[in-house]
């Protein structure tokens, strides 16, 4: 890690900055299946606060064992015998950390596998890209558990998915895995092999983007989901006026001019 980083400092997450400004993000307690406990949210709080200033280029959230995330720590949840008021400012820390991922600007790409489940899944949905290998399957266990969805998935899940599929999900605890799950949008690339492999390559790609850029299409996309279509275009000529003016650009639309620059081609990515 390097010197600038030392002071964050995780117990449950591992981070990994790398020389080309993408950062590896490993969910680190695979003995509990990743689960989710106050702990951790307040080190994702850390992280996606963090990220964005610190000079991330692009960040790859990956898992350490068989699954990405079993969801809500469901045991401390139990043991805690929260109240009504302190779930709910529990649900608005995980808001916090997976608005800042969302909306802090660095893309995320999460390598699954295993289960992606209940906030595991929330957690997912908040990242930019989603890669899924052969044995990542999706789930929201709430409805069976006596539980409801609190970090996000009522927007993020139903945005992916639509809303009927997530009622569906829930009511009925379907399970999506396969090229199912990709056709209805839980994930955008399923690979046979190692989805940590695919997402470093996409991180990596990602991160050759010039920063601005990415913060646009990390940040002002989702922000624009959010306004009217009216307030939409007005934004996104904002955005464009800054992005599409700064100086860094200049060298890669002087290459598209003297034609040095790679031209889009059919078998690109
Ligand atoms: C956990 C959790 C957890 C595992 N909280 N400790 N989420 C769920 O309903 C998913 C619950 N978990 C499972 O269904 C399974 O554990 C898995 C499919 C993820 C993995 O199965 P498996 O056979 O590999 O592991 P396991 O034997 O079930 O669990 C291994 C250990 O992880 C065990 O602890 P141990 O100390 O007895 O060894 C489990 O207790 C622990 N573990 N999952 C706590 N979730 C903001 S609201 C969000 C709402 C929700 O997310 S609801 C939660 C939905």
């Amino acid at each position: 890690m390097s010197s600038v980083l030392n002071f964050l400092r995780f117990t449950n997450l591992d981070l990994d900055t790398r020389e080309d400004g993408v950062w590896v993000v490993t969910l680190n307690r695979p003995a509990k299946r990743n689960a989710l406990d106050a702990a951790t949210i307040e080190e994702l709080v850390e992280l996606f606060s963090t990220a964005p200033r610190r000079g991330a280029r692009a960040m790859v959230l990956t898992a350490a064992g068989d699954h990405f995330c079993a969801g809500l720590d469901l045991i401390e949840h139990h043991d805690a015998d929260r109240s009504p008021a302190d779930f709910m400012h529990l649900c608005m820390r995980w808001h916090e950390a997976f608005n800042k991922m969302e909306y802090g600007g660095v893309p995320v790409i999460a390598a699954l596998k295993g289960a992606v489940v209940g906030g595991g899944l929330e957690l997912a949905s908040a990242a930019h890209v989603r890669v899924a290998d052969a044995t990542t399957y999706f789930a929201l266990p709430e409805g069976q558990r006596g539980l409801f969805t609190g970090g996000g998935a009522t927007i993020r899940v139903a945005d992916l998915i639509g809303k009927a599929r997530m009622i569906d999900m829930m009511l009925t605890g379907r399970v999506y895995h396969g090229q199912e799950a990709i056709d209805v949008g839980l994930a955008q690339y399923r690979v046979e092999g190692s989805s940590f492999d695919k997402a470093l390559e996409l991180a990596t790609r990602a991160a050759a983007n010039l920063p601005l850029t990415n913060f646009a299409i990390c940040s002002a996309i989702s922000h624009m989901q959010n306004m009217s279509s009216f307030d939409a275009a007005y934004a996104e000529a904002v955005v464009a006026g800054v992005v599409n003016t700064q100086p860094a650009a200049r060298e890669r639309l002087a290459a598209f001019a003297d034609k040095t620059a790679a031209r889009v081609r059919p078998n690109a990515g």
